[in-house]
């Protein structure tokens, strides 16, 4: 069983396994949370990214696909990138929302990682309600088979908190 609990803070302040980060399909780096990724991880894990690129993703990571890099200067062995969606409102996307929660704890588990820290994905520039955003992730993160042992959401503000905090209750 994965114990799964809502945090409040900066998730590149975590001390875990592995940080999941909210990219885009270029894994250049951008604002948000991945821009504070790549701040404080330093340029060790935009050099991998464009390793990543060049070797096997030409065309970028595909929306709810991930891929893991080094944490650089992070306390993590590993960062995560995944892809949200932006959130529509003439067609569903819930299921590459979920998927990015999925593909990244498969990812987690196959380098032996035992904690993990996600941020709200695509709740940010990518526009998802916060309500919804919490459901997908905690629905999806409980019926998960991994061998992760800990999942940690770590929610910027009051609001994600508490829309992370209520889903678990
Ligand atoms: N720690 C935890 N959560 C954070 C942090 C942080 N340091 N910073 C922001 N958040 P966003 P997206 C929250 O916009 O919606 C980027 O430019 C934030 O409050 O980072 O998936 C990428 O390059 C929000 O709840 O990601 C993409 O282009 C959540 O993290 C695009 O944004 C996600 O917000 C991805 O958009």
């Amino acid at each position: 069983m994965t114990a799964i609990e809502p945090v409040r803070g900066d998730i590149t302040r975590e001390s875990v396994d592995v940080i999941v980060n909210a990219a885009n399909s270029s894994l250049l780096g951008g604002g948000g949370v991945d821009g504070a990724i790549h701040r404080r991880g330093g340029p060790a894990i935009l050099e991998d990214c464009r390793r990543l690129r060049a070797a096997h993703l030409g065309k970028g990571l595909p929306t709810g696909h991930a891929v893991a890099t080094t944490a650089g200067e992070l306390d993590a062995r590993w960062v995560v990138h995944t892809v949200g969606p932006v959130y529509s409102t003439s067609e569903d996307r819930s299921a590459l929302l979920a998927s990015c929660y999925r593909e990244s704890l498969r990812v987690a588990g196959e380098l032996g990682a035992r904690t993990v820290a996600f941020p709200a994905i695509s709740t940010g520039v990518y526009g998802w309600p916060m309500d919804d955003g919490a459901r997908i992730a905690v629905e999806t993160v409980r019926a998960a088979e991994t061998t992760v042992e800990e999942v940690r959401f770590v929610l910027f503000d009051e609001r994600a908190y508490e829309a992370f905090a209520a889903r678990l209750r």
